[in-house]
């Protein structure tokens, strides 16, 4: 498949999809939304894919949020008569099953930051840097921005970053637990890559399984989420993952997952 705004490739079990318009600091436009609804179907559908890294190109930023050229014309009516935003959430996040790494290797800001949020987790550059700076537009978060950083970060900082629109380093993202890990910027996509590639390795039901768990915690109540986490751990076991892994173990070999 051909991209214009993105590009897409496989290292093994590994889809790599790297927002692809440096020149305007792979701004979100909507046809970088149009390929990337694309793009991570592909990724859902092919069952010998088991994780996926979004990165941006350049050196400069990993999204430097939604296309504001693009937006400036827009009326008020026809941003809600497109529901504009809604397909990042149903198709990036709802309908992408399978376990996907945010690689972020500079500005991550507005749009860019809130799609590196809608990731499993993220691993960033030395060099990167998020914010919420729509406030400077004279908007505010649109996909899903003041929902997930005050999750992630908390209220005081989120609230602070959202009202002054300033920009987090990478040290502060990670002390604040917004990433999972910064890196030498050099070693972004390589690192990136070994982390997804443990993750692929992993059996893909219960991949998909413990992201669906962890993801519920944001959803429900305690009692809820530890439920719904026990019900699925027992669907699980009916799995013959399950036996192969527990044999392995025993066997002291490395486990063979058929995903089923
Ligand atoms: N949209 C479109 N183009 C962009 C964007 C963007 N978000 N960000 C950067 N660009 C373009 C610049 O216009 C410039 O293009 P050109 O060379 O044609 O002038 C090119 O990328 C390089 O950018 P700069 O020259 O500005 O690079 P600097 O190194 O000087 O600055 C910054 C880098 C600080 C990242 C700066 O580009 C910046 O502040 N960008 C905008 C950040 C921002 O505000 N993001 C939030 C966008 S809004 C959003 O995501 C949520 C929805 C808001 C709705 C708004 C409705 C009107």
């Amino acid at each position: 498949m051909t991209y214009e705004t993105i590009q897409t490739a496989t290292d093994g079990a590994v889809t790599i999809i790297t927002l692809n318009r440096p020149k305007a600091l792979n701004a979100l436009s909507s046809a970088v939304l149009d390929e990337l609804i694309e793009a991570f179907a592909a990724y859902q559908a092919d069952d010998s894919q088991r994780c996926a890294v979004l990165t941006g190109s350049g050196d400069k930023a990993f999204a430097a949020g939604a296309d504001i050229k693009e937006m400036a014309e827009k009326s008020a009516a026809e941003f809600y008569a497109a529901d504009f935003f809604s397909k990042w959430t149903s198709h990036l996040v709802e309908a992408t099953r399978k376990p996907w790494i945010a690689a972020v290797n500079g500005f991550a800001l507005g749009g860019g930051c809130e799609l590196a949020m809608m990731a499993d987790f993220i691993v960033a550059s030395e060099n990167a840097r998020f914010g919420q700076p729509e406030i400077k537009l004279g908007v505010a978060p649109g996909m899903g921005g003041s929902q997930r950083l005050t999750r992630a970060i908390g209220k005081a900082k989120a609230m602070e970053m959202c009202l002054t629109g300033r920009m987090m380093d990478a040290g502060e993202a990670e002390r604040s637990g917004l990433v999972a890990r910064v890196v030498p910027h050099d070693e972004l996509m390589n690192s990136a890559l070994k982390t997804a590639k443990t993750v692929a390795g992993m059996p893909p039901l219960a991949a998909m399984v413990n992201k669906e768990m962890v993801d519920a915690a944001y959803e429900t109540t305690l009692s809820q989420g530890v439920l719904h986490e026990r019900r699925l751990f027992q669907i699980l076991t009916a799995t013959e993952d399950k036996a192969e892994g527990m044999a392995a173990f025993i066997e002291k070999r490395d486990g063979v997952w058929k995903g089923r």
